[in-house]
């Protein structure tokens, strides 16, 4: 393992074989860092995590590092739920997958988020670490060094995902993955991105945040 989350693509190969699974590499960017792949989670395996939530989802939160916890905001207008890490077998291997593809331990990764977008629902410009060095968030893990998104369907319209630094947008197509990754935490690592808006059709993604040490 190195000391951070990033997938053996060094000699550009096209596939990643993982326990039966023959992931695509379809782009990779340096700055920021960025990999792309296709055909990460089957159909059955995207529906099987939509199902696991859909009757449990809630308004979004985000992480308000002033008041040390999660409050509703306007700059994130999906719904969403989680799974603990393990949570049911689907999930399990969904996670040990991930960690195979990035060599990162699956200690290190936070439970699998959830999100639901329907038209208009969007997740403006953000970043995924934490700003504050003293955020009660990082007690627990550490720093966020990556972010591994995985998109559970294909809406009609809309809901990329996209690097406004580079101009870069990734179209939502169920069963593809989005890698990135921000090991200086800071601006420097070109990471800031958005939700787009969904403009026609709904939205899922299950997100997976990887930190630094053992959450
Ligand atoms: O749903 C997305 O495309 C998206 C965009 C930006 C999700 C997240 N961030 C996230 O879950 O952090
Ligand atoms: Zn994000």
């Amino acid at each position: 393992m190195t000391n951070a989350p990033e997938p053996s693509v060094a000699g550009s190969p096209t596939y990643i074989h993982i326990d039966g699974q023959d992931i695509k590499i379809v782009a990779k960017m340096s700055l920021p860092r960025v990999v792309v792949f296709d055909n990460f989670l089957s159909l059955e395996e995207c529906e099987g995590l939509i199902n696991g939530v859909e009757h449990k989802i809630e308004q979004s939160t985000v992480v308000d590092e002033t008041l040390n916890k999660a409050v509703a905001h306007s700059a994130r207008t999906s719904s969403g739920s989680y799974y603990h890490r393990g949570q049911t077998e689907l999930v399990a291997r969904v996670e040990e997958r991930i960690a195979k593809l990035l060599n990162w331990p699956v200690e290190n990764g936070e439970g699998l988020q959830v999100l639901k977008y329907e038209v208009g629902q969007e997740y403006r410009p953000h970043n995924d670490y934490f700003s504050g060095a003293s955020s009660s968030f990082m007690v627990s893990g550490g720093q966020r060094v990556g972010t591994f998104l995985m998109y559970l369907n294909t809406p009609a319209r809309g809901g990329g995902t996209s690097f406004p630094d580079s101009g870069l947008e990734i179209a939502p197509q169920a069963g593809s993955a989005l890698f990135f990754s921000y090991i200086n935490a800071d601006s420097s690592s070109k990471t800031l991105h958005a939700g787009t808006p969904v403009l026609e059709g709904e939205k899922w993604v299950a997100t997976k945040w990887l930190r630094t040490g053992k959450f």
